[in-house]
């Protein structure tokens, strides 16, 4: 079976980044890759490597389940499920912390920069979450992993752990690539275009949508991005981090090119163009909500969950046995 694999953590409403950064993309790709089956999960377990409050973990988690289905993802080619429910994920993960060495981990950025933001202390599962990542994608020998490019250096470790332990076992396991959102990639803070939007940030922040946000506030939250003193609409990352990347915002939803967008908005002023981003950004997320709102109601998606559960299970058991049998754990 032919795999392509990702993850995105219930650590927060999920926001209009990892929409246009990782779900939007989801669906495309799921579009043009029709010899592929998509396994994507809810991973709760890397939730926890920060501090989570478990009556909102719950409801992020059935949130993020549903999102996953609501951005348009076609279910006969989708196996849904949570990482917590497949319980492989934290078996193998411990094998892969067996043959990581110290230094990678200490290496990687994502750990590098929320250490340095956490208040109340690192844990050591932050500290060894590349590992379980790896293992999540090399239970399913999945080929292709669809990431933003902040995940990248991870996807590497995964390839490099994948390389290491068939050296040292024997051909066991899928060496995976990465597939690189281009534009869309990273979607800033509107507040503050020089930070990611996050979902993990204070839900108050204006500089970030959330999917579920009412309607009006994620027009509004667009009207009142921060932008610059000049007022010609043109992309420039470095000089006009706020306009770029509504731009950016502006180009995944609608497919227009920088170029494109440049020349519709020649002799308009920031205004217009803000507005008319809101209305497309409304659009486009309604219909999400919309579709949002009729699965959380369902008993369908307890029912998609369950049948995603049990064919993530067979395979990843099946994967699991022939590991520890390679390294000599167990009696068989
Ligand atoms: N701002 C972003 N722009 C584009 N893509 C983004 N992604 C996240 N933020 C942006 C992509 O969404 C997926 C979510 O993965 P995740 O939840 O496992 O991790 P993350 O990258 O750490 O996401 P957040 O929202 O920033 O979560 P917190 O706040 O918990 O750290 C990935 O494919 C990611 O690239």
């Amino acid at each position: 079976m032919n795999i392509v694999l990702s993850g995105i953590k219930p650590t927060g409403i999920p926001t209009l980044g990892n929409y246009l950064g990782a779900l939007k993309n989801f669906v495309k790709l799921q579009n043009e890759m029709t010899d592929y089956e998509f396994f994507m999960f809810v991973a709760d377990m890397h939730a926890i490597t920060v501090p989570q409050d478990p009556k909102e973990l719950r409801q992020n988690i059935k949130n993020l389940a549903a999102i996953y289905l609501a951005s348009g993802l076609n279910k006969e080619r989708l196996t849904l499920f949570l990482q917590s429910e497949v319980h492989e994920h934290v078996a193998l993960g411990n094998v892969m912390q067996s043959i990581t060495y110290m230094g990678e981990l200490e290496r990687m950025t994502q750990y590098k920069d929320k250490m340095a933001k956490q208040e109340t202390g690192v844990t050591s599962a932050l500290f060894t979450y590349p590992a379980l990542m790896a293992a999540d994608i090399l239970l399913y020998d999945a080929k292709y992993v669809p990431v933003g490019e902040d995940q990248t250096q991870h996807l590497e470790l995964t390839r490099d752990l994948a390389v290491r332990f068939n050296n040292r076992f024997g051909e066991t396991f899928v060496v995976p690539e990465a597939l690189v959102t281009k534009v869309g990639a990273r979607i800033m803070d509107l507040q503050e275009p020089t930070k990611k939007m996050s979902k993990s940030d204070d839900p108050a922040n204006k500089g970030c949508i959330y999917l579920l946000d009412p309607i009006p506030v994620i027009k509004k939250k667009i009207k009142s991005a921060v932008t610059d003193s000049d007022t010609k609409v043109y992309y420039d990352k470095e000089n006009k981090p706020g306009i770029s990347n509504l731009m950016t915002i502006y180009s995944v939803i609608t497919g227009l090119s920088f170029k494109e967008i440049e020349a519709k908005y020649a002799g308009h002023g920031y205004g217009d163009f803000k507005g008319d981003l809101a209305e497309i950004v409304a659009r486009e997320i309604g219909a999400l909500q919309e579709r949002f709102n009729q699965i959380i109601k369902s008993k369908e998606l307890d029912e998609i969950l369950d049948q995603g559960r049990e064919k993530a299970s067979y395979l990843a058991r099946r994967k699991l046995s022939k590991v520890y049998h390679k390294m000599g754990i167990g009696r068989n």
